[in-house]
């Protein structure tokens, strides 16, 4: 169902909100900014779905919002405030960070080719700062690289950037002036351009976000910026799971999901359940042809990707799948203690790290329950390493990792989440034993005896199940 204040918005009623508060909050969320220039009626599309007057399907900014325009003189005027602010990357871990109009990344922009912008850039940081439009045909003298192109807008100044959009495409914006610094507090957003002709293949739902990287120390409430790999948070949007909320579509939707990466690390998105296709990038929609199906594709630094696919129903991992990318915190310093009977060693260093536990024999996946019973605990302002439950358990997740969720009920346009997937008769894995001895499955050779039993080779008796196959 759309939602009183979704439809508001649509009519552009939000839009106006936020922008005589100055600075729309996330409160005025994601519909925000599609004000109806005058003397245009919003359309209204099928199934009960308001369209803006341009045509187009707004992204959905995941964890995130587009920023309100207002028409002046048939230019679209933004106004970006480069500030700090406090973030929550999940509960239980927060920083203070930089980023614009009161959220990292800052808000999307979203227009139309060919539309004229006019975008006010207003500095309250600490610092000299600029926007440089990533990915953007335009002037030399708007590029935004300060030094370069421009002079620093200094603490307290506002500048303007005025252009045409020539082009469409998933684009992003950052600041050129201490970048590293800037960018490695959260400074960055989204910059979509819809195609002025409409597309050929339409689009039902079109998703939003951002890669980054963060070296948030455990303990720490500040990004550290001198760290070249060591992260300790990998997000979308500037959240980690389970705080990315999910992607929301009805089974039949054509959902495009576009990835722009201001991180350090190059991140390889992979996606269950469906092929899909990457159809674009900051060069716009690709012609057909160039069209690839693939279910892992590498964003790298500083690219942009689309992907699309038909919705199938369930639940399925959308995520980076660098497998440290997919964890909060960890130390990187420790030793592997897979296969280590550790019984003794852990009370000789309890004698010297009081509380010290240990772990990992069998893997780490007792790290989730341990965390949870509340056996051990990070320091302070520090997210567990993995973490989020589905249905069935622990998911042992975190960092870049959300869930496509696929339903056959939802309606047009409503992006809440559907909650666990309920699977269809025969259709969900089953136990089909608990006798590690079950079955007879062709090995090479014997595995060698490990001193666990658990590691060591049984005959394998015949069962009642021989002959399954
Ligand atoms: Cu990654």
């Amino acid at each position: 169902m759309t939602t009183r204040r979704e439809m508001l918005s649509w009519m552009g009623i939000g839009s106006l909100a936020g922008i005589a508060t100055g600075v729309a909050g996330p409160a005025h969320a994601q519909h925000a900014g599609h004000e109806t220039p005058p003397g245009e009626e919003p359309s209204r599309a099928p199934e009960g779905r308001y369209a803006p007057s341009q045509g187009y399907v707004p992204v959905r900014t995941l964890n995130g919002w587009t920023l309100p325009y207002r028409m002046v003189d048939g230019v679209k005027e933004f106004h970006l405030v480069a500030e700090e602010l406090e973030h929550e990357f999940a509960p239980g871990c927060r920083a203070t960070c930089w980023g614009y109009n009161g959220t990292t990344p800052g808000p999307t922009i979203e227009a139309v080719e060919g539309d004229r912008v006019r975008i006010y850039v207003t500095n309250r940081l600490g610092e000299h700062t600029s926007v440089h439009w990533h990915g953007i045909l335009l002037p030399s003298g708007m590029d935004g690289v300060s030094g370069l192109t421009q002079r620093h807008i200094r603490p307290g100044e506002t500048y303007v950037y005025e252009y045409t959009l020539k082009q469409h495409g998933t684009h992003m914006y950052h600041p050129h002036a201490d970048e590293l610094v800037q960018m490695a507090y959260g400074m960055m957003g989204m910059f979509i351009i819809h195609p002025k002709d409409g597309e050929e293949v339409p689009i039902d739902r079109d998703y939003c976000f951002l890669l980054h990287n963060w070296a948030l120390h455990p303990g720490t409430y500040r990004p550290d910026p001198a760290i070249m790999q060591d992260f300790d948070l990998w997000t979308f949007n500037s959240k980690v799971f389970p705080a990315i909320e999910p992607v929301v579509a009805r089974t039949g939707e054509r959902v495009r999901i576009r990835v722009g990466n201001l991180s350090m690390w190059n991140h390889p998105i992979h996606m269950h359940g469906a092929q899909f296709h990457v159809t674009g990038s900051d060069g716009g929609r690709w012609p057909r042809a160039l069209w690839r199906p693939e279910a892992t594709e590498i964003v790298g630094v500083g690219q942009t990707r689309d992907f699309e696919f038909v919705a199938v129903p369930g639940d399925w991992a959308l995520h980076c799948h660098m497998a440290h990318h997919v964890m909060n915190a960890m130390g990187h310093d420790i030793p592997n203690t897979t296969g280590v009977d550790q019984s003794g060693v852990e009370e000789k260093i309890r004698g010297m790290l009081p509380g010290y536990l240990a772990m990992g024999r069998y893997g780490m996946a007792e790290h989730q329950d341990h965390t949870e019973m509340g056996h051990h605990r990070g320091p302070e302002n520090t997210l567990p390493m993995m973490v989020g439950k589905g249905q069935f358990g622990n998911l042992e997740m975190g960092g870049m990792f959300t869930v496509v969720k696929v339903r056959d009920d939802i309606v047009s346009g409503d992006y809440t989440d559907p909650g666990w997937y309920r699977h269809p008769q025969g259709t969900l894995a089953w136990r089909a034993s608990e006798d590690p001895t079950f079955g007879n499955p062709v090995r090479r050779a014997e595995t060698p005896a490990a001193e666990s039993p658990r590691y060591a080779p049984r005959p394998n008796p015949p069962t009642e199940h021989e002959g399954h196959g």
